[in-house]
């Protein structure tokens, strides 16, 4: 145990869970706990930057975590936990905003994004958002934090803060590597496949759910828009959908684009489409079914979120302490 590699990572309980953090995230992480000391955690405090209703943050986050076990995250396994279960999170988060630059946090492209989504509210969280991220992965002296492209910047957010700290007290944390997939890193959305398929997406024909029933998947895919040719090639530039539908499908059977364009040469998209849809279904269909299981029985999720807690809580205080020694904070 000791000398495995640490790895983390983290989702937001901010909707349901997509195809795209199946294929872009968790479907990576089970295949790990084998060789490296994993921790998963649903990242709660962070879905508080844009306005949540408390009793559906409570339900997604309860359904995260019967579906990452669902998607093969075994709780003996892995360290599986709520954020906000772990008060060290939000402590050292406080510190690493001191040592975080108003310009490097002005530069991060989802702060960007989310602020022009939510002009209403562009609260300080949402600003200091990578600073938590940071205190997230820090405290567990990770090695590798598996994430999906567009969380790379906030890992090399991360990478910078840790070496200032260091470089000012000396090694207190690890500097730790993004770690992201080839295929699957990034999944677009069926209807607009030039943007990234998300959980809370406005538009739910372009986003596939790991809950939706196997009727829904179908017409999704059946509907997701591609374009005015009808071969099936890659080309991301000129065929973004046909690309994404593409990137899909191989992730989805472990086939390659050749082996793509030649399984569907001379044959059209109507031909194509449901091929992906059936393809998808076969690896979510019984995620759905296991995780709808797992949520009828409320004392196991609780005894593993409470174990995970307990076990996170206790590596995540050893470095907070070290941080607040160096800083110069008074033990208690
Ligand atoms: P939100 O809509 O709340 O911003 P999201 O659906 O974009 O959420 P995150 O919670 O930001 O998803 O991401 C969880 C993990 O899954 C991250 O590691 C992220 O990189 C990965 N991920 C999310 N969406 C995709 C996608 N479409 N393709 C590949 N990876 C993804
Ligand atoms: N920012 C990430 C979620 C996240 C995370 C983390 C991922 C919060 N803290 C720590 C990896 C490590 C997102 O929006 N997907």
């Amino acid at each position: 145990m000791e000398d495995k590699k640490v790895l983390l990572s983290g989702i937001q309980p901010s909707g349901d869970l997509t195809l795209g953090s199946y294929l872009g995230a968790i479907k990576n992480w089970s295949a790990l706990a084998r060789e490296f000391d994993c921790y998963y955690f649903m990242a709660d405090m962070h879905t508080i930057t844009v306005r949540q209703d408390p009793a559906q943050l409570r339900k997604h986050t309860l359904e995260q975590l019967a579906s990452y076990i669902a998607c093969g995250l075994d709780p003996e396994e892995n360290t599986l936990f709520i954020q906000s279960h772990v008060h060290q999170h939000a402590e050292l988060g406080w510190v690493l905003q001191c040592f975080t630059m108003f310009g490097e946090l002005s530069r991060m492209t989802q702060f960007k994004d989310k602020s022009a989504k939510h002009a209403e509210n562009i609260n300080a969280g949402l600003f200091a958002y990578p600073s938590l991220m940071a205190a997230d992965i820090l405290l567990y002296q990770p090695d590798f934090v598996p994430v999906g492209e567009d969380q790379k910047q906030h890992v090399e957010l991360t990478r910078d803060v840790a070496g200032r700290f260091n470089s000012l007290y000396g090694d207190v944390f690890k500097i730790p590597e993004p770690y992201i997939p080839k295929v699957g890193a990034r999944v677009m959305s069926l209807q607009t496949p030039t943007a990234k398929m998300s959980k809370s997406d406005e538009d739910p024909n372009g986003c596939v759910y790991l809950k939706d029933d196997n009727d829904t998947v179908m017409r999704k895919f059946k509907r997701a828009v591609t374009d005015s040719e009808t071969c099936v090639r890659y080309d991301r530039e000129n065929k973004p959908g046909i690309s994404n539908l593409m990137e899909i499908y191989s992730a989805c059977t472990g086939k390659t684009y050749e082996e793509i364009q030649r399984e569907f040469d001379g044959k059209g998209y109507g031909e194509f489409k449901p091929a992906v849809g059936e393809a998808v279904l076969s690896v979510t269909g019984p995620i759905r079914d296991e995780a709808n299981r797992l949520l009828k029985d409320k004392s196991y999720l609780e005894q593993v979120y409470r174990t995970g807690a307990e076990k996170a809580g206790a590596i995540a205080n050893r470095t907070l302490r070290k941080v607040y020694k160096k800083v110069g904070f008074v033990p208690r």
